[in-house]
């Protein structure tokens, strides 16, 4: 198995309004804001650990828990769908430092065995150290050629992350065992792996072009 599927019933719930294509790019965006939450939850629950520590209440002294780690978190917003889904995952890390790289596909040229050509633009990246979960996050995981020009950016003169999440909404097949050949030490989440693409490199059923639903 290469990928964990986020299978929590609102993910699946808010998933299903953003492929509707009755939904619009208001409540488009907010579905994303609201998945990027719901996946940044499950990634504390299946990934990161828990410390007791002793708390206060206003009648006595008990056990409580803490989140560890919850400083040593780095997002990666893949420009632009991404941006409402990172916006989610803050709800979940608040003291996340980002990096944001403005990655895309040439359409233009066209998809090649499966593969599509990629321009990078824009990369502006935090330190990362060996004790960071890094969550490089975009909503889509086609053919996943920007998910590895994106992976190399983030990975070249970093030290190997405790945690190397590559979260997606929605992904297909093919996306995602490129990217687990590539990066093996990468954890794929997705909250639904998809059928195929089409010939022209869409997710089916997918949802659209996120991009366009939530800025167009
Ligand atoms: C869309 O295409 C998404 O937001 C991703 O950035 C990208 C995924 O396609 P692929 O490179 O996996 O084929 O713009």
């Amino acid at each position: 198995d290469t990928a964990h599927v986020i299978t929590h019933a609102l993910a699946r719930d808010t998933l299903s309004r953003l492929r509707d294509v009755e939904t619009e790019q208001v409540g488009f965006r907010k579905g994303l804001v609201k998945l990027g939450r719901i996946c940044g939850y499950e990634i504390i629950d299946g990934s990161m650990e828990t410390e007791y520590v002793e708390i206060q209440t206003p009648l006595e002294t008990t056990m409580g828990e803490r989140v560890k780690g919850l400083d040593d978190v780095v997002i990666v917003n893949v420009l632009r769908a991404a941006t409402p889904f990172v916006e989610g995952l803050l709800k979940a890390f608040p003291r996340a430092k980002q990096g944001v790289i403005s990655a895309g596909r040439d359409e233009e040229a066209g998809m090649a065995e499966g593969e599509f050509p990629i321009t990078i633009d824009y990369v502006k990246l935090p330190e990362i150290r060996e004790q960071d979960t890094v969550i490089v996050a975009d909503p889509m995981l086609a053919t996943g050629s920007t998910m590895c020009a994106v992976l190399e950016r983030v990975l070249e003169n970093a030290p190997e992350p405790e945690h190397l999440f590559v979260l997606s909404a929605v992904s297909a097949p093919d996306g995602l065992i490129r990217v687990g050949e590539q990066f093996p030490e990468a954890e794929l989440l997705t909250v639904s792996i998809d059928d195929r693409l089409d010939e022209n490199g869409y997710i089916v059923p997918g949802l659209g072009d996120a991009g366009d639903r939530a800025f167009r």
